[in-house]
């Protein structure tokens, strides 16, 4: 599998990113410092999905940024993809790292301290924990945790970890002591004046928090 950073991952909203898009949300907030992108599209057909994500593979081309694709293997697989997310309510890891093969990274979503426990670092490679806070972004969500809650889960956790839910870069530094090798955002990014200049904050927040 390729190496990858987790420092500052960026989940796509095609909601809050309307104004400049998908593609031109990743690409401005891999030119400040996001490290991941991952799309997720919860209503897009499988058709979509390969052809925006191949727009995006193009987008971070060059780059050393990273595209994971949630959910949906099929279009993680045509597009070539870096990797899949996988949340509870999808294919099981097992199936997940079947069907992608050895080589593509797997990130696995988990709530609770069980899930946490339970990942199994043979077929999953990190994992998204969280909602750290509630958010409007995620309206499903399950019960935010916290950092005290992020920490208890991130000890039990096997695999590199990145916390998600409500996070901004305020937020960078209790996520980094709590043990998580990075912070997942959405609404912090996707939909801001200027994605470049958010990814920065969070980047820089990120870069002060580690020294
Ligand atoms: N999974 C748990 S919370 C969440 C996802 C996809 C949404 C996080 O969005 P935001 O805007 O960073 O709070
Ligand atoms: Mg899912």
């Amino acid at each position: 599998m390729k190496p990858f950073d987790l420092s500052l991952y960026l989940v796509l909203d095609p909601v809050l990113c309307a104004g400049i898009g998908m593609v031109g949300t990743a690409r401005a907030a891999v030119a400040g410092g996001a490290t991941v992108v991952q799309l997720r599209d919860k209503h897009a057909s499988t058709a979509s999905m390969i052809e925006t994500g191949l727009m995006l593979k193009q987008a971070l081309a060059g780059t050393s940024a990273r595209l994971i694709v949630n959910d949906n293997v099929e279009a993680a697989i045509a597009i070539a993809a870096d990797g899949l997310h996988i949340g509870q309510d999808d294919m099981d890891a097992r199936t997940a790292r079947r069907l992608i093969g050895p080589e593509m990274i797997l990130g696995l979503s988990v709530e609770t301290e069980a899930l946490a426990a339970a990942i199994d670092p043979a077929l999953v490679d990190y994992a998204g924990i969280g909602p750290v806070f509630a958010t409007p972004t995620k309206p499903d969500h399950k019960q935010p945790i916290g950092f005290a809650g992020l920490a208890r889960m991130i000890e039990l956790c096997p695999v590199p970890s990145v916390a998600i839910g409500g996070l901004k870069a305020v937020h960078a530094a209790d996520a980094l002591l709590a043990g998580a090798d990075g912070i997942a955002v959405v609404s912090a990014i996707c939909g801001t004046q200027n994605p470049q200049a958010a990814a920065a904050e969070i980047a820089k927040a990120i870069r002060e928090a580690r020294q």
